[in-house]
C-alpha cells in the first residue's frame, strides 16, 4: 500500500523526472531516439547533446513542464480564492527564458509584464481562438493531486488555471483530462482502463452540452480502451494518437504510456521518451500520472541524481510535495 504523502512527492517528482530526460531529445523521431541512445541508461549517462551545445538550457535540468507546474503548486498553497490573475503573475515571475517555452506561452508571460491589467486578453495574444497547446495541460498536476477526491472540482479547476494562457476549448479538455488523471491515479490502488476513461468521458460531455467539439478526444479515447485491449505497444499507438505539441495528441499518449505499463514507473517514463515527438511534456505527464500511482520510490535513485538544479532541487520539489500533502490530505 503507497502512502499518499509518497505519492504527492512521486507525482511532483516524477512530473519532473519525465520532463529531465524527456528534454533531451524532445521533437526527434523514435528512431532517432533508439539509434542515438540504445537505453535509458545511455540516455541517463549522457552530460551533453549537440543540439543544445550552445543554448542555456544544459542535459540535466528541466524545461517550462516543471517549471510552470510548480508554479500551479505555490499558486494552490498561497492563493486560496485561486485568482487565475494571480496565477498569470505567478507565471510570469517565474518565467526563465532558458526552460524552452512554447512561443504563445512566452509571448503572453513577456506581455504580462507590462500590461498586468489587461490579463484577460492576453490569452489570444498569439492565436486569436486561444492555443491549443498542451502547455496548459502539461502543469496542471499538483490540482489533481490537491483535490483527487473530487473529480468535477478537480476539472473545473484545472480548466481556471489553464485558460489564462490557453483558453481554446481543446486545451481545457486536455487539462482537464490530464488533471483528472492524476487525481484518480493518487486515488486508487489497482489500475483498470474504464476508472480512467469512463470519468473523462463523463467530463467530455460537458463540452458537448456547451456545442463544443470533442470528438479529438473521444476518439482518442475509443484508441486508448482499443489498443489497450489489443496489447499495442506505446510506439505503434503513437502513430494513431501522435505525439505533437498539441493538447489533443499529448495529453491521450500520456495516458496510454501509464495504462500500457501500469506496474512500472520506469517502464511508463521509458516508454514515453522512446516514442519521441514532444517527449519532455509526454514523459512528464506520464511520469505525474505514474508518480501518484507508485510512490516516490518507484523513481530509481539514479534517475533523480540525473537533476542539475540549483534553486529547484530535488529537495525544494519533495519539499512542495510535502506542503501540498499538509495542505490538502484533509
Ligand atoms: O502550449 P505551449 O505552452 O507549448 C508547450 C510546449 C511543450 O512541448 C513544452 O515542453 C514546450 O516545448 O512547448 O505553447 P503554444 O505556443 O501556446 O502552443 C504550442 C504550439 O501549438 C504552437 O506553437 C503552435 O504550433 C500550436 N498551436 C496552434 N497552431 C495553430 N493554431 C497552438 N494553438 C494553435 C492554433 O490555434
Ligand atoms: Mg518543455
Ligand atoms: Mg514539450
Amino acid at each position: 500500500m503507497v502512502d499518499l504523502q509518497s505519492r504527492f512527492r512521486g507525482c511532483l517528482l516524477g512530473g519532473m523526472i519525465g520532463d529531465v530526460v524527456g528534454a533531451v531529445v524532445e521533437a526527434e523521431t523514435p528512431e532517432y531516439i533508439s539509434k542515438r541512445f540504445a537505453t535509458m541508461e545511455a540516455l541517463l549517462a549522457t552530460d551533453s547533446v549537440e543540439e543544445f551545445a550552445t543554448s542555456a538550457w544544459k542535459v540535466g535540468r528541466f524545461t517550462d513542464d516543471t517549471q510552470m507546474s510548480l508554479s500551479v503548486a505555490r499558486w494552490l498553497l498561497e492563493d486560496p480564492s485561486r485568482s487565475p490573475s494571480q496565477l498569470l503573475g505567478e507565471f510570469s515571475r517565474s518565467y526563465e527564458p532558458c526552460r524552452r517555452y512554447g512561443p504563445g506561452t512566452e509571448m503572453i508571460l513577456k506581455l504580462y509584464r507590462d500590461h498586468p491589467q489587461q490579463w484577460r486578453e492576453l490569452a489570444t495574444a498569439m492565436f486569436p481562438h486561444g492555443s491549443y497547446g498542451n502547455g496548459g495541460a502539461m502543469r496542471v498536476a499538483p490540482i489533481g493531486l490537491a483535490f483527487r477526491g473530487d473529480l468535477k472540482k478537480v476539472a473545473e479547476t484545472a480548466k481556471d488555471s489553464c485558460r489564462v494562457t490557453h483558453s481554446h476549448p481543446l486545451a481545457l479538455q486536455g487539462a482537464a483530462m490530464q488533471a483528472m488523471a492524476v487525481a484518480i491515479a493518487t486515488s486508487i490502488t489497482e489500475v483498470s482502463v474504464g476508472g480512467f476513461v469512463d470519468p473523462v468521458r463523463r467530463m467530455l460531455n460537458e463540452f458537448e452540452d456547451l456545442l463544443q467539439d470533442t470528438s479529438k478526444f473521444t476518439t482518442a479515447l475509443d484508441r486508448i480502451e482499443a489498443g489497450l485491449g489489443l496489447r499495442e505497444t506505446c510506439l505503434a499507438m503513437s502513430t494513431l494518437l501522435g505525439t505533437g505539441i498539441e493538447a489533443f495528441e499529448a495529453v491521450p499518449m500520456a495516458m496510454y504510456c501509464f495504462l500500457r505499463h501500469p506496474d512500472s514507473f520506469v517502464d511508463a517514463v521509458t516508454a514515453a521518451v522512446f516514442i519521441g515527438g514532444d517527449t519532455d511534456t509526454i514523459a512528464s505527464m506520464t511520469g505525474a500520472i505514474a508518480g501518484a500511482f507508485h510512490g516516490c520510490r518507484s523513481i530509481p535513485t539514479a534517475w533523480l541524481q540525473r537533476v542539475q538544479e540549483e534553486t529547484y532541487t530535488v529537495d525544494y520539489v519533495g519539499n512542495l510535495a510535502d506542503q501540498l500533502f499538509e495542505a490538502f490530505a484533509e
